[in-house]
């Protein structure tokens, strides 16, 4: 699955005033493509550019929901490096029964720092890839409902599983890497 048909079939499925919550670096114009942003207060990123905001943001905003009786779904695409840099407060989501859902697209490196290394014509730089990471067993081991889905039909399926729970859901879904040209 490329990350466009992934947010795509997310879109699709999730309900229209769902909030959106981003920290996926080298997937930020498909998902744009994909996802729209069309009305106020239903997108939220780090302006920064630093890892680490949007998985406790979405903690606070999901309490919001919750707390002001506005109830909308949350939902926050988190790369599988970024996933790591504040992944307790999966923790919290999950004691506090927050009905996010953390979809994280797996590429299977740090691709925003692979572009930046042909952008700097800096060839082999090491520690760019992430292999063997099982996103499931950590969402498990965080308290939150957590799968793999690998197609489109799995995708819908896992998603609307995760709209019917109380609870958190980590989804992990392979796509095809790409090395997005950054200028
Ligand atoms: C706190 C912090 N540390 C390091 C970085 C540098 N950095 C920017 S993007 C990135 C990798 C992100 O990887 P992933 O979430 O898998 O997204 P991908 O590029 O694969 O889409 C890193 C380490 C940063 N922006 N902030
Ligand atoms: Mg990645």
């Amino acid at each position: 699955m490329t990350a466009v048909e992934l947010f795509e079939t997310i879109r699709s499925v999730v309900p229209d005033d769902t909030v959106l919550m981003e920290e996926s670096p080298s997937n930020i114009a498909e998902l744009h493509t994909a996802w729209p942003i069309e009305k106020p207060d239903s997108f939220y990123t780090a302006a920064s550019g630093s890892l680490g905001w949007t998985l406790p943001a979405s903690v606070g905003i999901a309490l919001a929901e919750r707390d002001s009786g506005r109830n909308r779904t949350v939902v926050v695409m988190i790369g599988d490096g970024s996933f790591h840099y504040a992944i307790q407060g999966l923790g919290t989501a999950a004691a506090q029964r927050l009905p996010i859902l953390y979809v994280v697209p797996r590429n299977g490196e740090y691709a925003i720092l692979k572009a930046f290394a042909d952008l700097e014509e800096t060839p082999g730089v090491p520690g760019l890839d992430l292999p063997s990471l099982d996103f499931v067993s950590l969402g498990e081991g965080y308290g939150c409902a957590a799968e793999r889905a690998e197609t489109v039909t799995e995708v819908q399926v896992a998603v609307k599983a995760a709209l019917g729970r109380s609870g958190p859901t980590v989804l992990e879904v392979p796509i095809l890497p790409t090395i997005p040209p950054l200028l």
